[in-house]
């Protein structure tokens, strides 16, 4: 499944996870025109790296499955994520094409017969003029069908998206809902909507839907007899909304809701009226074997790490993560930044303002309702410099307040004082890593306070806003251990940490830290020749970053019990225990 619980009752949806018919394109014959013979197999989700004989493809692969229908009907297609484009046909017609490995997407197909048909997924991971976000980088762009894939069928007038904003009223709870409506019949609809949820009821009157139309309907149920959601209660409550005609419930969609709100006010982080602290990690979705097609298992056992090292806060660098991990995370009270996917991405690349625009649109609508994501970011370390890239973060901000003008938005910038674009931000988030690419431990703290002291004078466009550490980290190769605490060593991952946790985690004008990073992570192979970007892997020993408290198999480094003890001095003197 596609989410942590089952989002429709009345609408048929079933898995179409399994094995499916594999042709990796290892010859390029077959480009664009798909294949009358599959030579072989593979699992789905998963990614084709996890084939002795692919660890390191990257190119084109053909995907087939055959699905049966036992009735006439409209088909919907969804792909949790397909790494990193996938070009869709049915039964040998184009119907469909998604780029970008971290959203959701969907194809639906009208009025296909019952019967045997055939779906083919062409998925592409190379990088070039096609792909401004998936670049040769410092994390792995997998190639495959990476998460759950469900086929459901769908009424002409079906339920497209659910989005609920949850807002305190005079001390009561209540639910702003607006849903999105879609008709592919071949004549008008009417209907109407009975939205649920905490044993209370909506009943929206649709407006007539002419064929083809898409269209939205708001309604809020008020006076709410609920419980707030936090870190220490992430009390949850199912949200059902029903689309009926005539009199019998044909659609529904399932999501649920976390009573709470998030605000700025002025230095301050504010949850539901108290202020929030915020100390954890950056993760990337990245393991060996699963690559980026983590097993729910692996991530339940991340966040239960998480809990281990007394964090509440996870930053989904650098994109838009599985609904899965956000589900367990409203479930177990982890606050999350959710980013859409940039990671030093050149501005100036041919397709980067559609993708991006279309990633960042995607990841909100989709990720809308979960109460864990108390931020939305973008544009990490991307130019901020220049107007042409403050031109972008206006715009890439902009864009995130108007899809949801419930939440902060931010951006992990990199050039200091020389960042132009903080005015667009709620919150400034810096990146900063004295005392690994420069100055030892004892440079942290005199550090921020000079960036602290600019950003409050009337030199910085970000003066008296909330402040966030988005990454801080030293590198530690396993194993690599000596007592004078060389550089990569995990003594000095230790003494580094130990450092920049005593200064992040206890200035009264800092409001959160991520470490750089949860684990250790495959990265690129291949060296980016962008002038922007520039990564390239000679400073990433074992070809992986290294920054990890936890291996990339999550075996505790040194530093492990020092960012533990830290973490939980920080609930003690901060936090709530
Ligand atoms: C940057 C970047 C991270 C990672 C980190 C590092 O801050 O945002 O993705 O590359 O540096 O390990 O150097």
């Amino acid at each position: 499944m596609i989410r942590a619980f089952n989002n429709h009752s009345i609408r048929s949806s079933r898995s179409l996870d399994g094995l499916w018919d594999f042709r990796p394109e290892v010859d390029g014959k077959h480009r664009g025109k798909f294949p009358r013979v599959y030579s072989r197999q593979i699992q789905v989700p998963s990614v084709w790296e996890s084939l002795p004989d692919l660890r390191d493809f990257r190119g084109t692969a053909w995907y087939r499955k055959k699905f049966t229908l036992t009735e006439d009907c409209n088909v919907r297609l969804v792909f949790g994520g397909v790494s990193h484009t996938g070009k869709v046909w049915v039964d040998g017609n184009e119907v469909g094409e998604h780029y970008d490995a971290f959203t959701p997407w969907d194809v639906v197909i009208p009025r296909l017969k019952a019967g045997e048909h055939d779906v083919v997924v062409e998925v592409d991971n190379s990088f070039g003029e096609h792909s401004a976000l998936h670049i040769p980088n410092d994390y792995y762009t997998y190639g495959g069908i990476s998460r759950p894939v469900e086929i459901q069928q769908v009424p002409d007038q079906y339920i497209e998206h659910l989005f609920a904003v949850p807002r305190l009223y005079r001390g009561k709870w209540q639910l702003d809902v607006r849903v999105r409506v879609k008709n592919i019949g071949d004549e008008a609809a009417f209907g109407m909507l009975k939205v649920h949820v905490a044993s209370e009821e909506l009943l929206l009157t649709l407006p007539k839907m002419e064929p083809g139309d898409s269209g939205e309907i708001s309604g809020t149920l008020r006076n709410l007899s609920v419980k707030p959601w936090s870190e220490l209660n992430p009390q949850l409550y199912d949200l059902q909304a029903e689309l009926w005609e005539e009199g019998s419930c044909c659609d529904d969609m399932m999501d649920r809701v976390g009573f709470r709100e998030i605000k700025v006010k002025g230095k301050k982080l504010m949850l539901n009226g108290e202020e929030v602290h915020l100390r954890g990690f950056n993760r990337h979705e990245d393991a060996p074997i699963y690559g980026c097609a983590i097993p729910p298992a692996l991530m339940a056992h991340d966040l239960d790490l998480f809990k281990d090292l007394n964090c509440n806060f996870l930053r989904t660098c650098h994109y838009p993560n599985d609904h899965r991990l956000l589900d367990m995370c409203d479930e177990r009270g982890i606050y999350v930044w959710e980013e859409s996917h940039s990671r030093q991405t050149p501005l100036d690349a041919p397709h980067f303002e559609a993708q991006i625009e279309t990633n960042t649109r995607e990841m909100v609508e989709h990720h809308f309702n979960h109460p864990c994501i108390l931020m939305w970011g973008s544009l990490n370390e991307c130019e901020t410099r220049t107007e042409d890239g403050e031109d972008v973060h206006r715009r890439v901000m902009a864009q995130l307040k108007t899809l949801d003008a419930s939440r902060p938005v931010t951006y992990a910038g990199m050039w200091r004082k020389e960042d132009r674009c903080l005015q667009y931000a709620d919150i400034v988030s810096w990146n900063n890593y004295t005392g690994w690419y420069g100055g030892g431990p004892e440079d942290i703290r005199p550090d921020i306070d000079d960036m602290l002291a600019w950003l409050d004078s009337n030199e910085s466009s970000g003066k008296g806003k909330p402040v966030i550490i988005s990454e801080f980290g030293a590198g530690a190769i396993p194993g690599c251990r000596n007592p004078q605490a060389d550089l990569w060593s995990e003594e000095y991952q230790c003494i580094y940490l130990e450092e920049a946790l005593n200064v992040f985690l206890q200035h009264p004008r800092i409001n959160g830290a991520a470490i750089w990073q949860f684990c250790d992570i495959r990265v690129s192979n291949e060296p980016n020749e962008s002038e922007y970007n520039g990564y390239t892997p000679m400073g990433r020993p074992r070809c992986m970053n290294n920054k990890g408290v936890v291996d990339e198999h999550r075996r505790p480094k040194l530093s492990y019990p020092v960012v533990k003890a830290k973490m939980l001095t920080a609930v003690k003197k901060r936090g709530k225990v």
